[in-house]
């Protein structure tokens, strides 16, 4: 049979070979932002996508998790699936506890439809103000589904660009849940780490305890490419100011890169450079990870 969908001429397929990591991590690390496509032919990929990637199954996100040494997953639903979260479900009822749900739903979504998810690991839902990925959302739509998604005592994840941050932090200090900022909220890294821009992200998550980000996305918002010097000082400022409030993922399978695909052990192997000591390296890989969605 044909497959029922063909990957963008221009997209990039993830590093089917990566290299095993210098970096030995902790005991029960955490994965904290991945991604499952697919396969297409078993769940089909959103009809109002703004990409079609390549098939990244659940197998190869797991095969890989074992691979580089880490324990567990953060499965984040991505656009390309858009509210249709069987993908990610499917991966969690495989995990066998191993792997923890973020979901895109729709603000109609039923209490007994977020029961269900939550019985299988999902412990947020993520909204997405990246204009190249979706189309816009009211505010209002979005704080509807805030409310009823604090009560399962789930968080927000958010993925926005730098030039959009002063628009929408007083939305985001406004919801009821905690709320964890993807890639740092993409710094212009050529700016440098003491810029006016990564100056305000980093007194936005000062003044907002609620506030949580993630540390990844070197192979995004670096210029220089592996092994990412211009992205680490990013990451590391943020992970010693806020050492109880910040994750890290490989964001495998990496959409939508269009510089180079990254090596997923080269990617592992800069996290002792953006957590030096062990003690940051545990709380970044393990205990933040684990608090949020294990406990
Ligand atoms: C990421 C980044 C991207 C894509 C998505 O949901 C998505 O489609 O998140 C991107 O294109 O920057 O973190 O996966």
């Amino acid at each position: 049979m044909d497959e029922p969908f063909t990957m963008d001429a221009n997209y990039l397929p993830f590093c089917a070979n990566p290299a095993k990591p210098r970096y030995q991590l902790p005991v029960g690390a955490v994965d904290a932002h991945c991604h499952v496509f697919g396969p297409g032919a078993t769940f089909p990929y959103a009809p109002e996508r703004k990409y079609t990637p390549c098939d990244a199954p659940k197998e190869k996100l797991f095969a890989l998790r074992d691979f580089l040494g880490f324990t567990r997953n953060v499965i984040v639903q991505a656009t390309c699936h858009g509210h249709d979260n069987s993908a990610l479900v499917d991966a969690l009822k495989a995990s066998k506890d191993m792997a923890r749900g973020v979901a895109s739903v729709r603000p109609d979504i039923s209490i007994a439809e977020l029961e269900r998810l939550d019985i299988v690991g999902v412990r947020g839902v993520r909204f997405n103000f990246v204009k190249r990925l979706v189309d816009f959302t009211p505010r209002e739509v979005l704080t509807d589904i805030a409310n009823k998604i604090a009560r399962m005592e789930w968080h927000v994840v958010v993925y926005f660009e730098a030039q959009d941050l002063d628009e929408l932090a007083p939305f985001f200090t406004s919801l009821p849940t905690k709320v964890v900022i993807d890639h740092m909220g993409r710094p212009d890294v050529a700016k440098g780490v003491d810029s006016l821009e990564f100056r305000k992200f980093m007194d936005f998550l000062d003044k907002d305890p609620n506030i949580w980000t993630k540390v990844s996305g070197a192979e995004r918002l670096s210029l220089q490419g592996p092994p990412y010097d211009d992205f680490v000082p990013f990451a590391r400022a943020a992970v010693e100011r806020f050492p109880d409030r910040v994750l890290w993922g490989t964001d495998w399978p990496h959409p939508n890169l269009k510089s180079h695909m990254p090596d997923d052990g080269v990617l592992v192997d800069i996290l002792p450079r953006i957590a030096p000591s062990r003690e940051l390296q545990q709380k970044l890989l393990v205990e933040n990870p684990m608090r949020l969605y294990w406990a």
